[in-house]
């Protein structure tokens, strides 16, 4: 497998902690600035037209895009640990919370929005900051209150055994913290990130611990 990958990608921190809890690593991982705007070039355009990462290409050469489609593909390859649950009502619940993140929230404080912000609508730094925390802080207003109330919630977003929700939770909540939002008043997704952030297989996939990442982020 060959991951194309960048410290920084949330969507492809997400790919990181599905393959470690599998126990999967890619034979490669290949490093797309998104600073630089290397999704944009065409070698990378031809592999995925939308010029988003990740992108995966499968053992069998096909290249998978989407990070929870590519999640799941996983989870249908290598079956245990699994990443759903059994029973129909609840992997719509987990697969609900999950899109909480990758559909809703997420898309809007991507790098080719930002430069939309930026380039086109001329919004200076501090204009464009407060568009992004006020989503993230959107979001985690409704994840904190679906987690709260439900007692389907457990030591993770879930029962007791870590899904797709809690992929997207934690790079959600990571999401936050490089924008400098305080997980505080979020107590139940706070304490649902950190016992997820305390396993090898979150932790290593952390942004800040990818080749090429800074020491800290301000924003
Ligand atoms: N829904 C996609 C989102 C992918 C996405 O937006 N990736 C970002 C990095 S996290 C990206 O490649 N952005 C490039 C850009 O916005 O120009 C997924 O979950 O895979």
């Amino acid at each position: 497998m060959k991951l194309y990958s960048f410290w920084r990608s949330l969507a492809t921190f997400r790919v990181r902690i599905a393959l470690n809890l599998k126990g999967l690593a890619p034979d490669d991982v290949v490093d797309v600035d998104l600073i630089k705007g290397q999704q944009c070039e065409p070698g990378f355009r031809a592999l995925n037209p939308q010029m988003l990462i990740p992108a995966l290409v499968a053992d069998n050469g096909r290249t998978l895009f989407q990070s929870l489609a590519i999640i799941e593909y996983l989870d249908e390859i290598r079956p245990n640990p699994p990443l759903l649950p059994s029973e129909p009502h609840d992997r719509a619940r987990v697969r609900a919370l999950a899109q909480i993140v990758a559909c809703d929230a997420h898309p809007l404080m991507v790098p080719r929005v930002r430069n939309f912000l930026e380039r086109e609508l001329k919004l200076d730094e501090p204009t464009r900051l407060r568009w992004i925390r006020h989503w993230i802080g959107e979001t985690l207003v409704a994840l904190e209150t679906h987690l709260s109330r439900d007692p389907q919630t457990g030591r993770y977003c879930h029962g007791d055994s870590v899904t797709v929700a809690d992929i997207c939770v934690v790079s959600h909540a990571v999401g936050a913290k490089l924008f400098n939002v305080d997980l505080a008043p979020y107590p139940t997704v706070a304490r649902i990130v950190d016992t997820c952030l305390a396993q090898d297989a979150f932790a290593r996939a952390h942004p800040l611990k990818q080749p090429g990442a800074p020491a800290t982020v301000t924003h």
